[in-house]
């Protein structure tokens, strides 16, 4: 039977590949993210492809009157939400702590952090009451091995984890599944935005890796949304071949 399975972050990269991931699996989407041109085109694309249901809307995930308005408004248009998919997240700069720009840093803890806890605070009671759910929140390599010049990036990313933990066990007498999918280097947008726009140093994070594809990763959460209701899977980490650290990557010259 098909869910309804709402992505935050959905204009590109993973996010977007696990739009069509689920969007081939013909569950139901509602897509999310702050530039709703993308989203619109998102959605006519799956439509035609797919011909399943496809809602969107705006929504900056740090901005918790926003996303409570949002929020509401999605609970009004479907039935309910089966699977929430916290993926909307970013890291700005790569620099040592002492130096970092602090707006840099709280844009991070802004949105991988509280607007996270802000759409989930808005969307779990809907899942309490239906006794039925599951939330994906993804985390990072980063969470678990603290790399130079991402401090404030891997302590958001251990939050994620540590949230996910945390609801896991406030939820236990529930049917409701918590699960933190932590990627490795996957080659994305995200280092182009954690650059500031410059793409050619961007580039350079992927030089002489054959890094992941957000596809690799929407498989995976796919695969971790279609276990049988008594399989819940708790954590993954998804590495490329030659990564064995969230930092430590071999390079072919
Ligand atoms: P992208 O930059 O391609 O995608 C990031 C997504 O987050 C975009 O859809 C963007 O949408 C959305 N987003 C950012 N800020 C906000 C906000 N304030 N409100 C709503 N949406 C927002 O990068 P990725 O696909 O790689 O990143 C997706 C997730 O995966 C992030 O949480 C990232 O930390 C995580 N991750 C990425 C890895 C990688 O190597 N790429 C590895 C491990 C984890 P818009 O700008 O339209 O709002
Ligand atoms: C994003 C990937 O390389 O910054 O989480 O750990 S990395």
């Amino acid at each position: 039977m098909a869910r309804y399975v709402l992505i935050t972050g959905a204009t590109s990269g993973i996010g977007k590949a696990m739009a069509y991931a689920f969007a081939d699996n013909q569950d139901y989407l509602i897509l999310t993210g702050r530039r709703v041109n993308k989203l619109k085109e998102i959605q006519a694309d799956l439509t035609a492809k797919y011909g399943i249901s496809v809602h969107y809307y705006q929504m900056d995930v740090t901005q918790a009157a926003e996303v409570a308005a949002v929020c509401r408004q999605i609970l009004h248009d479907v039935p309910q939400i089966d699977i929430l998919i916290n993926n909307a997240g970013l890291a700005l700069g790569l620099e040592k702590f002492h130096k970092y720009e602090v707006t840099d840093m709280v844009t991070m803890l802004d949105t991988n952090v509280k607007g996270l806890l802000y759409v989930t605070r808005q969307i779990l009671p809907s899942m309490v009451e239906k006794n039925t759910g599951h939330i994906i929140n993804i985390g990072s390599t980063a969470g678990i091995y603290a790399y130079a010049g991402a401090a404030v990036y891997a302590a958001t990313k251990s939050a994620v984890k540590v949230l996910s933990d945390g609801i896991r066990i406030d939820t236990i007498d529930t049917n409701i599944k918590v699960t933190t999918i932590q990627p490795g280097i996957v080659e994305t947008d995200f280092s182009e935005v954690r650059f500031h726009g410059d793409k050619e140093r961007a580039a350079t994070v992927y030089q002489g890796i054959e890094a992941l594809q957000a596809e690799d990763i929407a498989q995976s959460v796919l695969f971790v949304a279609n276990q049988p209701s008594h399989v819940q899977i708790s954590d993954m980490t998804i590495m490329a071949t030659k990564q064995a650290t969230g930092f430590l990557i071999h390079r072919e010259k």
